[in-house]
């Protein structure tokens, strides 16, 4: 059987939040950045703000200049933490197989959830119709046969919005004719050098098969695959790994230069994390982090110590490694893995031995 999926990605999430909260910023264009660490660039701003042009990633002064009279709010990530948990909390109640991406996105395998009465459509919309009503925030749900399909499905319609790709045909109608980077995996990088073969579009992807399969290896090979609408990727919940490590990682689908978002991108994966060893029962005596930059060089730092499980203490740790690391590019994956993994029933031995 098909799987089916469901993307959902809150809409102009830290903002939404801050509406929410002061219902006084309602139609006024607001945009939240630009604390001191984060370089003074913008984090989100609503959808009244971004009529003028303004985004994600671009400068404060610059948002400033496109909208004087906007209000300029710094982001408040312990509150945003606070209300993705209960996001998580009633996603968790469709299916277990969740794939967390980020505070304020998710993906939902809910192929086994659904019962004769129900279909996809009613699973999405009671989906947002319990995050309006228990939250007060509005989503964008995409429902897809498989991850890339729900992803491309829950952006057509933003914001509040609800829309199905349920076949390859479907989602290759739809994405002929746009830029080749609306493939999964293509960032900055890819695109420009796909357009020096004559690649801009989707469409190109298809009649340059041969020249993409012979210049990217197995990038390439995973390009074309996706462009074709084939994605077997399977979403990843945490409690199925029993490997010796757990891992998780990011690939953007831009290249990221804004260092405080990767900051917060790596505490929704150190949280991620946490859920996963504690259902272990386990603990990490060593965090390390991986990050591919824009030109795809790689690099990893670990960090060996006493073992750990809660979501602050991992997150402090990747934190102190990657802030040692040069950020002279732009980024484009980030990835956690916890590993010297021991259970907690030695933990707790090798503490009440140690008093
Ligand atoms: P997004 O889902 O990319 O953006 P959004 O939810 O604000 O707006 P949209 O309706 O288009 O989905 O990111 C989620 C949150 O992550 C966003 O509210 C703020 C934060 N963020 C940053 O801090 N810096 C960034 O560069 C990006 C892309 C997001
Ligand atoms: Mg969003």
């Amino acid at each position: 059987m098909d799987k089916i999926i469901i993307h959902v990605d809150m809409d102009a999430f830290y903002a939404a939040v801050e509406m929410r909260d002061d219902p006084s910023l309602k139609g006024k264009p607001l945009i939240i950045g630009g604390s001191p660490d984060s370089r003074g660039v913008v984090a989100t701003c609503n959808y009244e703000a971004r009529k003028y042009g303004i985004h994600s990633a671009m400068n404060v002064k610059e948002a400033y200049r496109r909208c004087p009279h906007g209000i300029f709010m710094y982001p408040d990530i312990a509150k945003y933490r606070a209300v993705s948990d209960k996001i998580h909390a009633i996603w968790n109640t469709y299916t277990k197989k969740i794939e967390y991406m980020s505070l304020d996105e998710g993906y939902l395998d809910i192929t086994d959830s659904m019962t004769d009465a129900q279909t996809p459509f009613d699973i999405a919309r009671s989906i947002k119709e319990r995050t309006k009503t228990e939250l007060g925030l509005t989503c964008s749900v995409g429902i897809g046969y498989s991850m890339m399909s729900a992803k491309l499905a829950s952006e057509e319609k933003k914001p509040d919005g609800l829309y199905a790709i349920l076949s390859r045909e479907e989602l290759i109608n739809l994405i002929i004719d746009r830029p080749a980077d609306t493939i999964y995996g293509v960032g900055k990088q890819t695109a420009n050098r796909l357009a020096e073969l004559g690649i801009h579009t989707v469409r190109d992807i298809y009649i340059h098969e041969e020249r993409i399969l012979s210049s990217f290896k197995s990038h390439g090979k995973s390009i074309v695959r996706l462009a074709k609408g084939i994605d077997e990727r399977e979403v990843m919940p945490y409690y199925e790994s029993e490997a010796k490590s757990i891992g998780t990682e990011h690939t953007f689908e831009k290249d990221i230069s804004d260092m405080a978002y990767l900051e917060t991108e790596f505490l929704a994966m150190a949280k991620k994390l946490s859920l996963k060893i504690k259902r272990r029962n386990k603990f990490a005596k060593t965090v390390t982090i991986k990050i591919t930059f824009a030109d795809m060089q790689t690099i990893t730092r670990s960090k060996t110590a006493e073992g750990i499980s809660d979501a602050d203490k991992i997150y402090e740790r990747v934190k102190s490694l990657f802030d040692i690391v040069e950020k002279d590019r732009e980024i484009r994956l980030i990835g956690i893995s916890l590993s010297g993994l021991e259970d907690v029933r030695y933990k707790q031995l090798h503490l009440e031995e140690m008093l």
